[in-house]
């Protein structure tokens, strides 16, 4: 048998390097890069064996492990999982700074390889800098942190082990039911130690995705049951955008009349001005959506987890004798909420549906109820998102809506929104107007603040071509910026709207929804020196990281900067002060836990309003 001495890091990473993916008939490596920080657990092996294969695998260093993880996480999400980034760390702190993002990854069922660092398998040395020594086992290290949040986690011990486990990660990599990260802990010295591998397992291998097709009595189920609806309502899931099915999803509502409504990561799915398009659905939803869905007889969920944001908590079907259909590749989904499933690739599984309903349209009238909906919902959008509001906000500060409206107004098709916490997700899901695939991407499964900007520098990296605007609130910003100054390092423009409320403005609102006091949110409730709530300077700071950067003062002011915004080749971040105020209309309950008992009578108030609206969770 021929084989190569390579050591395992050496080994590892000419692996990688040999994975190809079909992107549009077109041969693209599958790993498009290495973010790495280095420490003293992986700068030795791990960054000798990089530096070796730089040209066919690029390492890109960034400046927090937290951040280039979700930048890797973005990359995969705008590539539609095809495509995909390798992160390693050092061991201990390096290591655990990642774990967020690998639970990231985990619930928004992204693919990322985590390559952290880990301590000597040979135990020599022990205790090595940064080792957390478990009293009564020492097997465990720092990276088993990763395994509740890995979809597959190994320890590489020996270096021939790669043989083995390797194969089992790629799978999971690109394996669209499976998908999730992949940690591979690597202890320092095994990363050093050489071995023969076999020449035939270091080929090159390209990854086809798998499409399933449906069971035929899962299938026929489907068809019957939706023949005989009266009411028959679509949701569109994140699943629609990674199995690429927008054309099939478009011929098929078209086809049988089914007006679609749109989860956070599905948005995008349908244009939002085609004529079957009724908006988001949910807590975050529009209002045409949530009429249709309180009146659906049917549910036919696609591609989607079905989480409390999308069904508000149990509450937005209303129907006695709902039929749910769920067609999800994932079985672990298609079961949820007692539904008939369809377990299929979403294409596939749309233009098998499409054969089997033939001639079928649902009622007419329906559709028309949800269009005249969705026309008064866009009448709702011009007058919140227009740039003088008949009545002024509180503050007579612009609103978040306000300010997307500018976005849009002064963007093209071709842009991508991006955000995950905060406010704003809520007013993009009920508001923004996305016109092509892809040009909405929320993070809304972990919503982690922090992700903004380093998951816009991700989609930058998969998209180059579309001008990338990050919205952030000042909170999400202050959380984690300094992918930033990676953006501005990599030539990666974005484009940074930061709307400065002074606080955690959403979590503000909840918490007096529930009946508690304004306390530990906003700036001015935390001030304990008489000078007052700090003003914070984003431009300076975003001008300090090495972007371009300015203040301004309202929607005016922030049209006319988002031109110069537009004609920039480097980053460019705009900061303005905004109104706490959110949109009134669409959305629906969100079921948040009020104490039963408290001295407050807001919040005696607030649990009694909240057992009431429990009575219509269906258990
Ligand atoms: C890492 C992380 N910590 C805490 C939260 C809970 N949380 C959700 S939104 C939010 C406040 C966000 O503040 P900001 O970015 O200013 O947006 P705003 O609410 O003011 O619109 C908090 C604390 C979270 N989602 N992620
Ligand atoms: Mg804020």
């Amino acid at each position: 048998m021929s084989t190569l001495r390579l050591t395992m890091a050496q080994a590892l990473v000419r692996y990688l390097s040999l994975q190809y993916t079909e992107v549009d008939g077109q041969k693209l490596p599958l790993f498009a890069g290495v973010f790495a920080i280095f420490g003293h657990g992986n700068v030795a092996g791990m960054g000798e064996a990089l530096y070796q294969y730089r040209e066919t695998l690029p390492t890109l260093r960034a400046h927090n492990e937290q951040g280039m993880a979700h930048a890797a996480i973005a990359y995969a999400k705008a590539n539609n999982r095809q495509r995909m980034m390798a992160c390693t760390t050092s061991i201990g702190p390096g290591a655990t700074n990642m774990v967020t993002a690998a639970a990231l990854a985990h619930v928004n069922r992204l693919p990322v390889l985590l390559l952290p660092g880990d301590i000597f398998a040979n135990r020599t040395p022990d205790p090595v800098l940064q080792q957390i020594e478990c009293f009564s086992d020492p097997t465990i290290s720092a990276n088993d942190c990763f395994r509740p949040v890995s979809r597959y986690f190994d320890r590489i011990s020996r270096p021939e082990q790669l043989i083995t486990s390797l194969p089992v990660a790629m799978q999971t990599l690109v394996d669209a039911e499976n998908c999730g990260p992949v940690t591979l802990a690597l202890p320092q010295d095994v990363q050093a130690e050489a071995y023969d591998y076999p020449l035939s397992w270091l080929a090159e291998r390209v990854h086809y995705p798998r499409r399933p097709p449906a069971d035929a009595r899962e299938l026929q189920a489907a068809i019957a049951a939706i023949q005989q609806a009266k009411r028959p309502l679509v949701i569109a899931g994140g699943g629609i955008l990674y199995a690429q099915a927008t054309a099939e999803l478009k011929s098929f509502v078209e086809a049988h009349h089914l007006p679609v409504a749109e989860t956070q990561a599905g948005k995008g799915s349908l244009a939002w001005n085609h004529p079957n398009y009724v908006g988001s659905i949910g807590v975050t939803g529009s209002s045409a959506a949530n009429q249709l869905a309180q009146e659906a007889d049917l549910v036919l969920a696609m591609g989607t987890r079905l989480q409390d944001f999308t069904t508000a908590s149990r509450t937005v079907f209303a129907h006695p004798e709902l039929k749910l259909i769920q067609l999800n590749v994932a079985k672990f989904d298609a079961i949820k909420h007692n539904a008939l499933s369809l377990i299929a690739d979403a294409k596939v599984g749309l233009q098998q549906l499409s054969e089997g309903l033939s001639g079928w349209q649902a009622n007419p009238t329906w559709l028309a109820q949800g269009q005249s909906a969705i026309a008064e919902w866009n009448a709702y959008y011009e007058q919140v998102t227009a740039a003088e509001l008949s009545a002024p906000t509180r503050t007579g500060l612009p609103s978040d809506a306000q300010v997307l409206g500018a976005v849009k107004r002064t963007g093209q098709a071709s842009d991508i929104v991006v955000c995950a916490a905060g406010g704003l997700p809520g007013e993009l899901h009920k508001l923004w107007r996305t016109d092509q695939a892809n040009g909405y991407h929320l993070e809304y499964g972990f919503s982690c603040m922090g992700y903004e900007i380093a998951g816009g520098l991700g989609v930058k990296m998969a998209q180059p071509e579309r001008e990338v605007i990050v919205v952030v609130g000042d909170g999400s910003y202050l959380m984690l910026n300094s992918e930033l100054a990676t953006s501005v390092m990599l030539g990666c423009k974005l484009i940074v709207v930061v709307l400065d409320n002074r606080g955690y403005g959403c979590i503000n609102r909840l918490q007096q929804a529930t009946g508690s006091a304004g306390f530990n949110n906003l700036l001015e409730h935390c001030v304990a020196v008489e000078a007052g709530a700090p003003k914070i300077d984003f431009a300076a700071h975003a001008r300090a990281l090495g972007a371009r950067a300015e203040s301004v003062v309202g929607i005016g002011e922030l049209e006319a900067a988002l031109g110069r915004a537009r004609e920039s080749v480097q980053s460019y971040v705009i900061a303005l002060d905004t109104d706490p105020f959110m949109t009134s209309a669409g959305g629906c309950w969100w079921d948040v836990a009020v104490p039963e008992v408290s001295p407050r009578e807001q919040v005696q108030a607030a649990h009694q309003q909240y057992v009431e609206a429990k009575r219509k969770q269906p258990y």
